[in-house]
């Protein structure tokens, strides 16, 4: 199930009490306070992970509480602590305050760790209280109470490319073609409900992720068709690789269609609207006259834009002009990663080998078997192979071809004995 948005209140450990209590002991008189510390709660952390796709984790839960701390108890003994919730998250999730409607944080980068609520102080036990003026403290505090959060958590995905389009314009197709990735395709529209990411390999160096979403149209911010919901999984990409079908099933004028999901990308966000884009005409084994290309051409001459834009055709069933356009992509994605590194921003690492992964824990080597003394154990003592059979015995000595053992017998019962 995908989930990107879900609404969920959290809730860190209490603290435990401190603890009033005096040591009462044989021969022990007024043997002093010794009440201990109640122990800290447990906080709630956030995680960025590669691997978790969605925001299922939190569909059905809509209260998260983490562990208490235990309470301080006599014998100078402290309170437990609350163990830690550490909850995992796709990278590419915001955070927000539902009060301020703030982003309380972006985890973008995998392995990216964020405390979302600390748990509460343990309270105070009387031994603490104990000073020369007063030798029998009888007081105790509480332990203080768990931060609590109540927050929206918002998948944005992390592409460098979003592949934008009417529904049935081959957005999915293109995405199976050029990545690993296989999202579902078929001759209707709105196959696609839920974003799909995928990497595309330009070779051993070099790569990017792609996301594809589902169809836009006219008046998608109205909410009609799928809507506006799910452009937010294109928001973080850098280029826009728009895609327009020549001959469109419902009769409708391929380039109306361009300039009508324009409108609505205008309508979501102005940013979005000036980005990069790359515009895109698939299908193109179907128009082998290249006629709509060709209208196409003018409309753009015709109608010139602020931003970087070019126009490619490409089939991705007849597998025309993929190449070309992969390497174009590519190059416009390298590009905007050394200006975001110039800039001093994150380049988001896209793979599972990009993320430190925490080293192996030694394996414990008996103390018999490394040091001065290592030589004399067992293990290290030369030992008899025995050519017999081939085999060893099991006690580590060469045993003797049976006539000779014969012979030994027959020599040992000749000799006198001492
Ligand atoms: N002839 C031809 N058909 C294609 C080509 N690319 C995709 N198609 C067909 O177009 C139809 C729609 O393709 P999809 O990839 O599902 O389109 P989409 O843009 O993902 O559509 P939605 O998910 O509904 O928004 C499918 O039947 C594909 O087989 C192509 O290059 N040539
Ligand atoms: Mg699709």
């Amino acid at each position: 199930m995908f989930i990107d948005r879900v609404e969920v209140e959290f809730t860190a450990g209490k603290g435990g009490d401190g603890c009033t209590s005096f040591r009462r002991e044989k021969f022990v008189p007024r043997g002093g306070p010794d009440g201990g510390d109640g122990g800290k709660g447990g906080s709630i952390i956030f995680e960025a992970r590669v691997g978790v796709n969605s925001l299922a984790a939190f569909a059905n839960r809509r209260f998260f509480r983490a562990d208490k701390g235990r309470h301080g108890e006599g014998s100078l003994r402290h309170g437990r602590k609350g163990r830690d919730m550490r909850l995992f998250v796709p990278c590419g999730t915001s955070v927000i305050d539902i009060a301020d409607g703030f982003v309380i944080k972006d985890l973008t980068t995998p392995g990216e760790q964020f405390v979302i609520c600390r748990g509460g102080r343990g309270g105070h036990g009387n031994a603490r209280f104990k000073s020369s003026t007063n030798q029998v403290p009888r007081t105790h505090t509480v332990g203080a109470p768990g931060e609590e959060r109540h927050v929206v958590l918002e998948l944005k995905s992390i592409a460098d490319v979003g592949l934008i389009g009417k529904p049935n314009a081959g957005k999915s197709t293109l995405l199976s073609r050029i990545s690993s990735a296989r999202p579902e395709i078929a001759e209707y529209p709105f196959t696609t409900k839920f974003p799909n990411l995928g990497i595309v390999d330009v070779d051993q160096e070099r790569s990017f992720v792609t996301a594809d979403i589902p169809g836009l149209i006219e008046g998608a911010s109205d909410g009609v068709g799928l809507g506006h919901e799910f452009l937010r999984h294109v928001e973080r990409a850098g280029l826009l690789v728009h895609l327009v079908e020549p001959t469109p099933v419902d009769g409708s004028d391929p380039i109306e269609n361009y300039a009508a999901i324009r409108e609505e990308l205008r309508q979501y966000d102005e940013n979005m609207a000036d980005r990069d884009e790359l515009v895109v005409l698939t299908k193109s084994e179907l128009d082998p006259d290249a006629e709509v290309l060709q209208e196409m051409q003018q409309h753009f001459k015709d109608h010139p834009v602020e931003h970087q834009r070019d126009l490619f055709a490409i089939s991705a069933a007849a597998e025309i002009g993929l190449r070309e356009l992969v390497e174009e992509i590519m190059d416009r994605v390298t590009e905007r990663r050394q200006e975001m590194m110039e800039a001093g921003e994150d380049v988001n690492p896209i793979r599972e080998v990009d993320v430190p992964t925490e080293s192996k824990k030694k394996r414990r080597v008996p103390p018999h078997k490394v040091g001065p003394t290592a030589a004399l154990s067992n293990d290290h003592q030369a030992r008899d192979v025995p050519e017999m059979w081939g085999k060893q015995s099991p006690m580590g000595r060469t045993l003797a071809e049976p006539e000779e053992q014969q012979d030994a017998t027959t020599h040992s019962d000749s000799d006198p004995q001492p």
